[in-house]
């Protein structure tokens, strides 16, 4: 009835090999498929549930939302009472719109800093995904990367031709397109810490350069905080590293899980948008009471509880990925990690991994190889090497010592 039998395709394990369960439950850091297995989560729906699965002041207020209607179609109170935590949180950003999912809110992004500059070019690097508009899928990452596919059939090249894909963590390759494309760059758009072709953090002064040049060449820096966005610190990745971008894009993680997703950045590219201004984008279930009311709750104890989760959640991912890094040293299987804060990714080579063409070297034989059997023993890891894990303040010491004993075991069978 769907097509590869999953409505998102990383989903399908095509990559590992397997059939996927089918989850039917969750509750803190563990979940649950149809034939009553048990899981320790670290996707997390992909991020977002910091907090765990079915926490009870997010459900709370998703109920209580309910009882007053799903769906209006208009303005509800609720839109201001996240915009005002997401602002709060984010203070580069002075206005923002919200939409229903990462990729509305990407392609939006970019609509505005091409309606802002009046330039049509715009850049992306190589492994980043920026959600499945048809200008963004060139060199992505994601579902496209673990599938090995080049872009996607159906874009014409028409549709992609006014987009720039360089290599991550290269501002010479930054400064050449900025000459090639003089006053014709738009944009800048990056994932401050990529998360899908595994993790992979922006080298020192990256991000810094990024931001240099884009203010000297009048082109707009996006950052794509989908994945890190209240994750990898309250304040994202630009508080992480204190760069203040043009614009900023948010997915999931401001609606506790929920179908959301917001741009935002200064009063004066804000302000081009409809109605105020000439830039389109619209949507029925954009600012949905149900995910807002969700948001609000999940952002409320983020906030007041920032001195106890972000630690916490850093320390913990910490002995995680060491407690995998030792047990594969001991057995001799070659592998390296990424992680900042609670993000990370173990990639079956030796690395390091800084850039796609260093993450695609990895042997994804082995990784499928240590993914179903890391399955078998109740961890539920992401299923492709291609895509960053998430723990949250839920997962427990005794979460990671299983995590650990079960990668001892598994890497006991390989060698690569
Ligand atoms: N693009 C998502 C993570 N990078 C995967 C979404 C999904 O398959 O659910």
């Amino acid at each position: 009835m769907i097509p590869g039998g999953v409505n998102s395709p990383v989903r399908a394990f095509r990559s590992v090999g397997g059939d996927p369960p089918f989850i039917v439950r969750g509750k803190g850091s563990h979940i649950w498929d149809a034939d009553e297995n048990e899981y320790i989560d670290y996707i997390g729906s992909w991020g977002p549930l910091i907090l765990g699965h079915a926490e009870p002041n997010v459900l709370d207020a998703i109920v209580g939302a309910a009882c007053n209607g799903t769906s209006f179609g208009a303005s509800t109170p609720s839109e201001a009472d996240l915009a005002e935590m997401v602002l709060g949180a984010f203070p580069n950003m002075q206005k923002l719109r919200f939409v229903s999912s990462g990729t509305e809110a990407t392609m939006s992004a970019i609509r505005l800093a091409r309606a802002y500059t009046k330039r049509k070019y715009i850049v992306k690097f190589e492994g980043c995904y920026h959600g499945h508009a048809d200008a963004l899928l060139v060199k992505a990452g994601s579902g496209v990367a673990t599938l090995g596919i080049p872009g996607s059939a159906g874009v014409p090249e028409e549709f992609t031709m006014f987009t720039l894909a360089l290599p991550f963590n290269n501002l010479p390759s930054v400064e050449y397109a900025f000459q090639k494309f003089k006053h014709q760059i738009a944009c800048v758009i990056v994932e401050p810490v990529v998360g899908n072709m595994g993790c992979v953090p922006a080298a020192d002064d990256y991000l810094v350069g990024l931001r240099l040049i884009t203010q000297r060449e009048h082109s707009v820096l996006i950052f794509d905080e989908v994945m890190t966005g209240f994750r990898v610190a309250f304040g994202g990745a630009q508080e992480l590293y204190n760069i203040k971008p043009d614009l900023t894009t948010m997915g999931k993680i401001i609606g506790g899980g929920l179908p959301v997703g917001a741009y935002g950045g200064t009063k004066e590219i804000m302000d081009l948008v409809a109605p105020l201004g000439p830039m389109y984008q619209a949507g029925t279930l954009s600012g949905n009471p149900l995910a807002m009311a969700a948001g609000c709750a999940m952002l409320k104890q983020l906030r007041d509880r920032k001195e106890e989760i972000y630690p916490k959640i850093d320390k913990l991912s910490g002995e995680l990925v060491n407690g995998v890094m030792t047990a594969a040293r001991d057995a001799g299987v070659s592998l390296c990690a990424n992680r900042v804060g609670s993000m990370f990714t173990w990639f079956f080579q030796k690395g390091p991994v800084t850039d796609w063409d260093s993450a695609s070297k990895s042997n994804t034989e082995s990784f499928g190889k240590f993914f179903r059997t890391m399955l078998d023993a109740g961890v539920y890891l992401p299923p492709s090497q291609y895509e960053a894990a998430f723990l949250g303040a839920t997962h427990s010491e005794e979460d990671v010592q299983r995590t650990i004993a079960a990668a001892k075991q598994a890497f006991a069978g390989m060698k690569n």
